[in-house]
């Protein structure tokens, strides 16, 4: 299966945040086909959509109400079948986000099981109470108790919700629900989509609910991650569903490691095409991802070769809707913006795996400008901002950690030229835009011609027509405080790409006199030395 979308670049759109067509401030699907003919340009070959159904959007679209219609601030389901078949046209495949954890309490389902229907109880994860005291001690993603009363306080009934109070969990026990679940992926894949990004999947089965060892964060983990119920309904929806239509997942799947990301992907158990790992995402925090520490380039590179030559098939991502931007977080986004971003990216393809960018890395959009809480949306960073306080944390601090850490940062609106609105919208934008959309947005890039884009664009004409930069081994050549290198080599050819960490000038630690396959400086560095975030892929001359 793998091989099928091994080679795809798929590109995330975040709807809210794309494109809107009506000047409502929130972007939308007929937006998102004004842009086909762009995404096109970039090269890459798959769409993943984060969600886009009917939601009361707690969580941005990820409290879903309806799994079978389009939330109307995007557009209706006529939008979605036109969306679809133009990137048809275009020779592009779309996948959808499959948020099946949990949906929104808003959902019909939740809303009869509170009503009374025993059948649709038995949908969610409802348990008693003891004595006053909640079903068991587990923590919650969103920094909240995951217990919520279900219904009278009489009855200490309550149900559980990872995530935040408006998205409950699915009970993955009762055979309704996958039923119900299998029907709304075949109702996708009939209409054209070409597979799923799997919501947090490997948390979905839950299989004891005993109390859990304490931790900083998520007490009671061990009691669901990558569980062998997770494994088995896995295997069943591919052979009942996915296979049936030579679907292709990713699933995000917080906390494995590599031998359960092995499990998960492996083609005899028949799970997953592929995973989201975190590891190297968490290369920058202490405990929880709220509490960042400086950024040691060498922690990152550490954790990629561990993952490039532990897992044979990885995907390779710096961002997504969820992470601060990596420019300003692994590279400076001041006076090195360009040579940052670009080095990144070059890091990223040159990676063996399927590459995943998100909407604006291709043109080094940096994080929020956001001054105060007043200016943020996320439901998250509320919610750490409120545990904070209980922690007794005073407000500079609070605001410090959530400026840097809400995925808010990743989430402003996309920058695509310099006028009112940043070419974004005509209206009032949902959230704040990034005031340098004067200066980074997609028709500037544009008019550069060795601007990010151009560089980005070239870098996926390359992954595309290398076979070395496709299936090439990986073996690192230089991890140290601030250059990274690693060759790729298949059939005796080799490639090695050299990525500085620095935004000075440093001696570089490997030879660099092979020839430039691409560079993100225009002209050759003097002998033995890196520019600011120099980023080189090499040709062996002498394997040549
Ligand atoms: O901590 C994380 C990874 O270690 C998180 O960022 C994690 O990816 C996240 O909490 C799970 O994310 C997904 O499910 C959430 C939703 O809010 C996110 O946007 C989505 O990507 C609940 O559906």
């Amino acid at each position: 299966m793998l091989s099928k979308y091994k080679d795809s670049i798929v590109y995330q759109i975040y709807p809210r945040s794309f494109c809107d067509s009506d000047g409502d401030g929130v972007g939308d699907i007929r937006g998102i086909i004004s842009k086909l003919d762009y995404i096109s340009s970039l090269g890459v070959d798959v769409i993943w959509l984060s969600p886009v159904y009917k939601s009361p959007n707690d969580d941005n679209g990820y409290d879903i109400s309806d799994y079978k219609d389009i939330q109307p601030e995007f557009g209706t389901m006529a939008d979605f079948d036109e969306l679809l078949a133009e990137a048809k046209r275009r020779e592009i495949k779309i996948i959808m986000d499959l948020v099946i954890n949990h949906t929104s309490d808003e959902h019909e389902w939740f809303r009869r099981a509170k009503a009374g229907e025993e059948k649709y109880k038995n949908y969610y994860i409802i348990k008693k109470g003891k004595n006053g005291k909640l079903p068991n001690n587990w923590g919650n993603f969103f920094a909240e108790c995951p217990w919520e009363p279900f219904g009278d306080p009489a009855n200490e009934e309550y149900y559980l919700h990872l995530f935040s109070k408006k998205q409950p969990d699915l009970n993955w026990y009762n055979p309704e629900v996958y039923d119900e679940i299998a029907d709304i992926m075949r109702f996708w894949l009939e209409r054209g989509v070409a597979g799923f990004r799997c919501d947090v999947i490997n948390v979905i089965f839950k299989e004891s609910f005993a109390d859990g060892e304490k931790h900083l964060a998520l007490t009671g983990k061990e009691h669901y991650l990558s569980t062998e119920g997770c494994h088995k309904i896995l295997q069943s929806l591919r052979r009942d569903v996915m296979d049936k239509y030579e679907a292709f997942t990713v699933g995000e799947t917080v906390m494995v490691d590599i031998q359960k990301a092995k499990d998960l992907t492996d083609i005899e158990r028949g799970e997953l095409d592929m995973v989201f790992a975190f590891e190297h995402m968490e290369c920058d925090q202490i405990g929880v991802k709220w509490f960042k520490t400086r950024f040691k380039p060498k922690k990152l590179m550490k954790i990629l070769t561990k993952w490039q030559t532990g897992l044979d098939w990885n995907t390779c991502y710096l961002e997504n809707h969820d992470q601060p931007r990596s420019v300003g977080r692994f590279v400076d986004s001041g006076e090195h913006r360009e040579a940052g971003a670009k080095m990144l990216l070059g890091l990223l393809f040159a990676l063996r795996g399927t590459t995943y960018i998100y909407q604006g890395q291709e043109i080094g959009m940096t994080n929020g400008a956001f001054e105060s809480l007043d200016e943020i949306m996320d439901i998250e960073s509320h919610n750490v901002d409120k545990m904070a306080r209980t922690l007794g944390i005073i407000n500079p601090f609070r605001w410090h950690l959530i400026k840097r850490t809400s995925r808010d940062n990743a989430r402003t609106p996309m920058q695509w030229s310099a006028e009112d609105g940043a070419g974004f919208t005509k209206g009032a934008p949902w959230l704040k835009i990034n005031p340098n959309y004067k200066t980074v947005n997609v028709e500037k890039e544009e008019s550069t011609e060795d601007g990010i884009l151009s560089f980005f664009r070239r870098l996926t004409k390359l992954k595309k027509s290398s076979d070395i930069l496709r299936d090439g081994s990986f073996t690192e050549v230089y991890a140290g405080k601030n250059v990274y290198a690693f060759s790729r080599e298949l059939n005796g050819k080799k490639l090695i790409a050299v990525c500085s960490f620095s935004k000075k000038e440093v001696k570089s630690p490997i030879d660099t006199s092979g020839d430039i396959i691409l560079s993100n400086y225009e002209k050759r560095s003097a002998v033995g030395k890196l520019r600011p975030y120099e980023f080189l892929l090499i040709g062996d001359s002498r394997e040549k």
